[in-house]
């Protein structure tokens, strides 16, 4: 039997405006709220005590006992506790910070930005809501200076709850199931249903800060590249608020601070002269290239002076796709990289600054060049990281488990093209993201699926025309309704382990099928999107046995033999599942998690890992423009 959900879970449209990384400046300041919170999740039977209660009116400490929890981080795996492991509905946190004296003047905004809360938040600042926010893995923020200006004194406390409930309109997708049987389950029993391969991990996952700005300020920016002979050209828009007519100035610095070109007004195009393109790791000697982008706007307004200062790291680079090749700057591109998830022991998807330095350190060893954020956007701070480090980015929304035809629906469509808008407007600056995928594994042979995704993509491609724009597929070639309207055919498939497990021999056949069917009916390029096989660290033997060393390496070299046939015609990549071992649901096929990483869960390798990384830097000095003398590893 299924209810709605509604005391679970309530609906809001997407925010409006720009979404600009948080960064300081002369006019700007930041205070980041990230530390122990106060923390209760709400057992009552409609999850509802909260609200009917008005935790944020007061003190949660005054509604009730609370506990201490760590911001960012999945509340999930902090307790010892498998209530909250596996709560649905409602938690609350709590925070009180002071507001310096300045933030409150007159001309100042004071921004509370969330990085990202999975599913449901409102936000409550001294007990006014704030904002609400539908969906995990994307930020949001609210203005709050009016309200800190009504509590003299600075105080400032933010009550945040969030619901993890997701239903058949959320992306991703789930079911809530009510199950009314007291001759085989307890009373009141609920269970949260999703089509998805990882932990439904919950709580404030991101970085949430406090930060200024003028009154009038720069609110968006929107940077396209290209380059012609030596030249590179940047043409820009600056979306400003709060002014009627901003004069707009823009400047653009290279890596040693030198102004190589500026301009004046709003939008228009920066000449770069002996231009430093943007290039991916392994590609070039001198990868992930960014200039900084400085803009600023002043003016006088009633006597006073008014200013924003706003640095964007910016690349120079072009993506386009023929009917056999990825080209970045018109070289071809062969995407050798991973498919990851955000997980960790204990934080589960929190942002964590050594797990984030660590996995870049790991793709760097392994000779990747590329990833993919399977099956949601990654934080700022990781995108970030890959536009210094020249790590190329399949940006993937959260669409993934979209299997019941009941979330082909119009309400599901329409928060899916929200969902869309918010990621291009987060990332569209990022030199590093070269297509967008907007779902992982659709059931796309169902009738809707067809208008389902030439709608989404149709509506990415408004959104941003000049990237690639895909979904990752698992579906039968000549059935699948998506296909026609991606720009690459992305594959996901797993033979010898889900399709004749235990059957090696099986893969140069089916994988050699797969390759000449896809291509056969759409002449388009082809990336393997996933492939692997589970191992439990330390099983072995030989013959291969499934789950061990060995029959994941013999996995990987099979499908390896096939690549390297298919990269001389239209296959254009290869993304391992899985970068590391992840947690899941608890199910017969996962012994505590998903078991096909290269690494451990703890980032320790496997024997396939040496494999890949075999591979990936004989791939590197193959396909890549490096000089010869380039060594094995860096
Ligand atoms: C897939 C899914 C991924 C799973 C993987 C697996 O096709 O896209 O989310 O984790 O297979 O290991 O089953």
């Amino acid at each position: 039997e299924q209810r709605s959900p509604t005391t679970y879970y309530v609906r809001k449209g997407p925010s409006a405006g720009g979404m600009l990384f948080p960064r300081e400046s002369s006019s700007r300041e930041i205070k980041e709220l990230n530390g122990l919170w106060n923390f209760r999740a709400d057992h009552s039977l409609n999850r509802n005590l909260g609200f009917e209660q008005a935790w944020y009116k007061s003190r949660l400490a005054e509604s009730g006992p609370v506990i201490d929890m760590p911001v960012p981080a999945s509340y999930n795996d902090i307790t010892q506790d498998p209530r909250l492991r596996d709560f649905i509905g409602w938690v609350w946190y709590e925070r009180e910070v002071l507001v310096p004296s300045g933030w409150v003047s007159e001309g100042t905004r004071v921004v509370l930005r969330v990085g990202s809360a999975h599913y449901y938040s409102v936000v409550w600042v001294n007990g006014i809501k704030v904002m609400e926010h539908e969906g995990g893995h994307l930020p949001f923020e609210a203005e709050i200076v009016e309200v800190l200006r009504n509590n003299p004194g600075g105080a400032c406390r933010i009550t945040i709850a969030v619901n993890n409930t997701l239903t058949l309109q959320t992306l991703p997708p789930g079911t809530i199931q009510h199950i009314d049987d007291p001759t085989r389950y307890p009373a009141d029993y609920v269970v949260q249903n999703t089509n998805f391969d990882f932990f439904n991990y919950a709580g404030l996952h991101r970085p949430v800060m406090l930060y200024t700005t003028p009154k009038a300020y720069v609110d968006d920016i929107t940077v396209l590249t290209t380059f012609a002979d030596n030249i590179g050209l940047l043409s820009y828009q600056v979306s400003v608020l709060g002014s009627p007519n901003p004069t707009v100035t823009v400047t653009l610095s290279d890596k040693g601070g030198r102004c190589v070109a500026s301009s004046t007004g709003p939008s228009g195009v920066l000449k770069v002269t002996d231009a430093n393109l943007w290039w991916p790791y392994l590609m070039h000697e001198n990868p992930g290239y960014l200039y900084s982008m400085g803009v600023s706007w002043a003016a006088f307004i009633v006597g006073s002076v008014y200013e924003d200062v706003y640095a964007l790291p910016v690349g120079i680079r072009t993506v386009q796709v023929t009917n056999t090749q990825f080209l970045l700057n018109n070289k071809p591109f062969y995407f050798h990289g991973v498919n990851k998830h955000e997980d960790a022991d204990i934080r589960g998807k929190g942002l964590d600054w050594p797990l984030m330095v660590k996995d870049f350190n790991l793709l760097k060893w392994l000779g990747a060049n590329s990833f993919r954020t399977s099956h949601y956007p990654y934080a700022e701070e990781i995108m970030q990281m890959a536009d210094r480090h020249g790590i190329v980015v399949i940006d993937e929304c959260p669409g993934v488990g979209i299997k019941d035809i009941r979330s082909f629906g119009n309400a599901s469509l329409s928060h899916h093209l929200a969902v869309m808008d918010e990621l291009v407007r987060r990332d569209k600056n990022h030199a590093s993201v070269v297509m967008w995928s907007v779902a992982n594994e659709p059931a796309a042979e169902m009738p809707p699926a067809g208008f389902y995704f030439k709608t989404l993509m149709a509506h990415t491609k408004s959104l941003d025309p000049t990237r690639p724009v895909t979904f990752i597929t698992d579906s039968n070639f000549a059935r699948d309704k998506g296909a026609p309207y991606v720009d690459v055919i992305c594959v996901n498939s797993y033979f010898s382990w889900y399709h004749d497990p235990g059957h090696l021999e099986v893969i140069p056949f089916q994988l050699n099928t797969q390759f000449e069917n896809w291509y056969g009916k759409y002449q388009k390029p082809i990336i393997q999107s996933e492939y692997g096989a589970d191992v439990v660290p330390g099983l072995h033997t030989d013959p291969p046995m499934m789950f061990t060393e060995e029959y994941q390496k013999m996995v990987l070299q099979n499908y390896h033999d096939v690549f390297d046939r298919k990269r001389k015609e239209y296959v254009i990549g290869e993304l391992i599942w899985n970068f590391a071992d992840f947690m899941t649901a608890q199910t017969v096929t996962r012994v505590v998690g998903n078991k096909k990483g290269i690494f451990s869960r703890q980032r320790h390798p496997k024997a396939g890992a040496f494999l890949l990384r075999e591979r990936y830097w004989r791939l590197a000095n193959e396909t890549g423009l490096l000089p010869e003398s380039t060594p094995f590893c860096a």
